[in-house]
């Protein structure tokens, strides 16, 4: 016989949601002593779900479906009509390699080279700075990195507004009122400009370097010889830009962390393969992507618990990243847990858990860890600044959530 999940009770719980933001799911679950519950959402039944067992089960593909899962506002924002991250089966298989094709040791080493350089010439910049934003310089950082990467043109002038429009898809999803509705507006701004470029790139007005994410996906042919519409293929090559500038936000965290744990900087000055376990520390302490969602493909049971076809199912990245099953005191900062970790693919999942190829596990995880270890390198080995006066406090209710001050830095050296 079926046993009732625990359940929540009320008729819909959607604003608390974006009001509790990162705590909704953790917050309930300690409420409610389970790592399973119902709720409703979007005047619906909806599960909620937390841990390893949990992870292992959602990413079950006979079990549950993206198509049709992502709520609407999330699609029109960060994720794109079409994209990767709402396809299933065998169509998600050939978009997924598709992606996965432009992260070879060739095309990454490039990135990794643009990335060098553009720190290099930022760090020119700020010197000559009295103080800066770091949220908004490594933004714009970053997205000059991604257009190189990617090989489409980006002028200094572009810079601002390209950097705005990318970053509101990921500052906006969960944004309640007109911030939401920027983020909408600008999504279709930028698909505007990418779009052209695509259609450039197919009436051979312009041509892109052969094995970039540009010439790549505006040309990809499908086994039946069709290109890619043009909305898709931009829809995609966004999903190579926008992430990347989202690095930013785990760059803020690098040195937040680097300021509320002030003996680690020794650490990482000491120790060579400390800063692999500082970012992967990073990437499981701070809350950045909430939770990812799927619907029940067809009726089935899972330990006692009856799952409804068609239910919308969030799966807690955040709460399994500080799930105490998992993890000895989740919530110390502790980057040397990771010097003999041995996790399976579901249980460290700050992007996603499964399998890149096979599954939706993050396209980029591995590019992320390398620029985060850019970043800390020029943080703590290239780079000397102050920290001026200001509230670096981190709200849990705000998706995403950056530190109050976006951290001010004042007079930045160059170590020689
Ligand atoms: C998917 C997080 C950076 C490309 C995802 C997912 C998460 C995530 C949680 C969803 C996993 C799922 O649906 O099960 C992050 C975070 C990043 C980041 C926190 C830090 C900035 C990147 C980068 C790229 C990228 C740098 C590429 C340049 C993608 C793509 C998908 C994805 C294409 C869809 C994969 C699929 O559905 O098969 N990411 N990501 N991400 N990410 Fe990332
Ligand atoms: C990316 O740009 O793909 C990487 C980082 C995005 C972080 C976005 C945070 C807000 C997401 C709300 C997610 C709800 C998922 C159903």
């Amino acid at each position: 016989m079926d046993n009732q999940m625990p359940r929540e009770e009320g008729l819909d719980h959607s604003l608390s949601l974006l009001k509790e933001g990162y705590r909704f799911i953790v917050n309930r679950r300690e409420q409610l002593k389970s790592d399973i519950f119902e709720t409703r959402l979007l005047g619906k039944k909806a599960i909620c779900m937390v841990g390893s067992e949990a992870a292992e089960l959602f990413y079950d593909e006979d079990k549950f479906q993206r198509s049709d899962a992502a709520p609407n506002r999330i699609v029109q924002t960060l994720f794109g009509k079409n994209s990767v991250q709402t396809l299933d089966g065998e169509e998600h298989r050939t978009r997924k390699e598709l992606l996965m094709s432009v992260m070879t040791t060739e095309q990454i080493n490039k990135l990794l080279d643009i990335t060098e350089l553009q720190w290099e010439k930022s760090l020119d910049k700020w010197v000559k700075m009295d103080k800066i934003e770091l949220y908004e310089e490594v933004k714009e950082l970053l997205c000059k990195v991604a257009f190189k990467w990617i090989g489409a043109p980006l002028h200094e002038e572009e810079v601002k507004t390209m950097t705005k429009e990318l970053a509101a898809m990921f500052e906006s999803p969960a944004a309640i009122g007109p911030a939401h509705w920027m983020g909408r507006t600008l999504r279709n701004v930028i698909e505007k400009t990418i779009q052209q470029h695509i259609q450039d790139t197919r009436e051979g007005k312009v041509s892109f370097p052969k094995d970039s994410v540009m010439h790549k996906f505006s040309l990809y042919k499908d086994k039946n010889g069709e290109l890619l519409d043009v909305e898709t293929a931009t829809v995609e090559v966004i999903n190579m830009l926008r992430p990347i500038v989202a690095i930013s936000i785990y760059i803020n965290f690098t040195v937040l962390a680097l300021l509320q744990y002030p003996d680690q900087k020794q650490k990482l000055k000491m120790y060579r393969d400390y800063a692999k376990m500082f970012v992967q520390e990073v990437r499981r302490f701070y809350p950045f992507f909430p939770f990812v969602a799927a619907k029940v493909k067809k009726d089935f049971v899972w330990n006692g618990y009856h799952f409804k076809e068609g239910t919308l199912t969030l799966l807690d990245l955040y709460g399994t990243n500080h799930d105490p099953k998992i993890w000895d005191n989740p919530d110390e900062f502790n980057p040397e847990r990771f010097a003999h970790w041995e996790g399976t693919p579901f249980s460290f999942i700050p992007q996603g858990g499964g399998d890149y190829y096979l599954g939706h596990r993050c396209a980029g995880e591995g590019i992320t860890i390398k620029l985060m270890k850019i970043g800390l390198d020029y943080l703590v080995n290239k780079m000397e600044y102050e920290v001026p006066e200001q509230d670096l406090n981190l709200e849990l209710d705000d998706i995403p959530s950056i530190p109050k001050s976006k951290i001010i830095l004042k007079n930045i050296r160059r170590v020689s």
